[in-house]
């Protein structure tokens, strides 16, 4: 059964004027390690530590600024909320569509709140913690290319015509900024679109950057700014010491106007200093060293890299299950290849040898937790062979193909193999996910915490987790696990959230019924 909404009632819990405070108790483990005559034996001691959540329970008014407005995504997530906002539907061939955030974690899916007379009752993902409604966002941002947003719609053909037909006048005057350009960063074959482009030095551009987005602030009246990268895949900046390896480093390569420092970066390192939280949707090491130094210092929030959408995700699903379910019965993935094709702007870009190494390597190292969690099955440093390719198709447009083969070892030395294909709009799949990207890291700045260690309450850690759910390679901070696994990560989200308001984590025990 469903429920719109529901009010948490606990000694753990108090509403005050300023929010919901909430005590919860975090149970864990403690592991010890010992080496006795020469052979390790680990002990694990359950351990419990009380946390304090403190959640600002007032929703700003918010604005989101996209780098790459213009883009397949920028324009697809634009049409997408308007839509949603003026309750606009059109004709397909099919029937009359309306408007939805199907593919949203925090629009369209749900959590599970308890059991009711022998019924598992679900209420909204959103209804955990109040968030920012998509409606009421106020959407800007740069693009090198200075097509307005009706037009960019068109140029990406993801819309049906009929729809495409009733956004254009919502967006037509919506007209990115000029962008900062370096075409040493991005395909070759990118150079045409190249209209609009903030001139000078580097730290000519980063201040352009601060100043735009205060204008924005200032002309929207909104009380916060979320800045989200969806621009082109750039290549890896090299990560050298004395140019990029320090906040110092870094900060002086600036000042010297240094080549190596990407567009990315400068855009990132603007929000930094105005304290706006910055989130990278593309593949590229935008996060230099200097750079989540710098982060730290300031405590800006920081996320990415490279939105989770499609084939990453069935991906971070299905080897999870292949390597949790073990030896005997079971499947042990050998090897993966991963194809697609695609004919969009985004697959032109990703055709120059360098911005695809980008792609390859957030699309390759998204199975390695799931398959060092078994050793039964993986010989220490053993990993599947694992080949990306993709291909720029420019018939198939933004419809994407995607093909996997995933071939394993089961039950004595008995081979498997999964192949899957999947045809879809891969901005359709964006779309959705920068939206809750956005939510989540403002939803997440509001949120404090301290541990029974702890004095004071703190922001969580600037680089964000919370987001890795929607993440191919999710950016951590030194000396965090990586999780690729998606249910781990949406537990870990849901978890989080329902501590907030003095929930136990989902255990899925269902104990009551036993
Ligand atoms: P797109 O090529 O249609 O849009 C990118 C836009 O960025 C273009 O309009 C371009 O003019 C603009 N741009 C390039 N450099 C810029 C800069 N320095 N400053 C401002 N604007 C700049 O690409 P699309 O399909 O929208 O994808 C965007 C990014 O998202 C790509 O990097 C892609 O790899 C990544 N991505 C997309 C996924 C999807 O499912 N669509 C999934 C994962 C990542
Ligand atoms: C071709 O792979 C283009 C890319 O931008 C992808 O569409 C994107 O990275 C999709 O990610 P996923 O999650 O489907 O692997």
């Amino acid at each position: 059964m469903f429920i719109e909404n529901f009010k948490v009632e606990s000694p753990n819990l108090k509403y005050t004027e300023e929010g919901i405070e909430s005590v919860y108790n975090y149970e864990t483990t403690e592991l010890i390690h010992e080496n006795k005559n020469g052979a390790y034996q680990w002990t694990v001691k359950p351990k419990s530590v009380q946390y304090q959540f403190k959640t600002d329970t007032k929703v700003p008014k918010l604005g989101v600024m996209l780098v790459g407005w213009g883009g397949n995504n920028g324009s697809t997530l634009t049409g997408g909320m308007i839509a949603n906002k003026e309750g606009i539907s059109w004709a397909t061939k099919d029937k009359v569509q309306q408007a939805n955030y199907f593919g949203s974690l925090t629009q369209a899916s749900t959590i599970r709140v308890g059991s009711f007379n022998g019924e598992e009752i679900y209420a909204p993902f959103k209804s955990l913690l109040p968030m920012v409604n998509p409606d009421d966002i106020v959407l800007g941002g740069w693009d090198i290319s200075d097509m307005n947003l009706a037009d960019a719609m068109s140029r990406a053909r993801v819309f049906d015509i009929d729809l495409q037909k009733q956004l254009r006048p919502y967006m037509e005057s919506m007209v990115p900024l000029p962008g900062i350009y370096d075409p040493d960063f991005i395909a070759a074959n990118q150079g045409s679109r190249a209209n609009n482009i903030i001139k000078g030095t580097k730290k000519e551009q980063v201040q352009q950057i601060i100043k735009d987005i205060r204008e924005f602030k200032e002309a929207n009246k909104v009380d916060k700014v979320v800045v989200l990268w969806t621009a082109n895949t750039e290549r890896y900046s090299n990560v050298i010491v004395g140019l990029n390896d320090t906040e110092e480093s870094l900060l002086a390569s600036v000042e010297k106007n240094e080549a190596e420092i990407s567009p990315s970066t400068l855009y990132a390192l603007a929000c930094i200093y105005e304290n706006i939280p910055f989130i990278n949707g593309s593949p590229q090491n935008t996060f230099v060293p200097g750079l989540i130094d710098l982060a730290i210092k300031h405590n800006t929030l920081i996320g990415g890299d490279d939105f989770k959408s499609g084939q990453t995700k069935m991906k971070s699903v299905l080897v999870d299950f292949l390597v949790g379910a073990g030896i005997k019965a079971s499947v042990v993935p050998t090897s993966i290849v991963s194809y697609n094709h695609l004919g969009n702007n985004d697959g032109m870009n990703l055709s120059a040898p360098q911005t695809f190494r980008s792609k390859e390597i957030s699309k390759s190292n998204v199975v390695d937790d799931m398959v060092s969690s078994n050793g039964i099955l993986y010989e220490p440093g053993e990993h599947p062979d694992h080949v990306i390719v993709i291909k720029y198709v420019p018939y198939v447009g933004d419809s994407k193909r995607a093909m996997d083969e995933y071939t394993s070892e089961i039950f004595m030395g008995g081979k498997s193999t999964i192949v899957m294909h999947n045809t879809c709009e891969d901005s359709l799949l964006a779309a959705p996910i920068i939206l809750d990207l956005v939510l989540l890291a403002e939803l997440s700045t509001r949120i404090q915490l301290k541990s029974e260690k702890e004095g004071k309450f703190h922001s969580f850690h600037p680089v964000s987790t919370i987001l890795s759910y929607l993440t191919k390679a999710p950016l951590v901070p030194p000396g965090t696990p990586v999780v690729n696994a998606l249910s781990k990560q949406r537990a870990m989200l849901e978890n989080i959230m329902r501590a907030c308001v003095g929930l136990a984590p989902e255990n899925n025990m269902i104990l009551e019924y036993k």
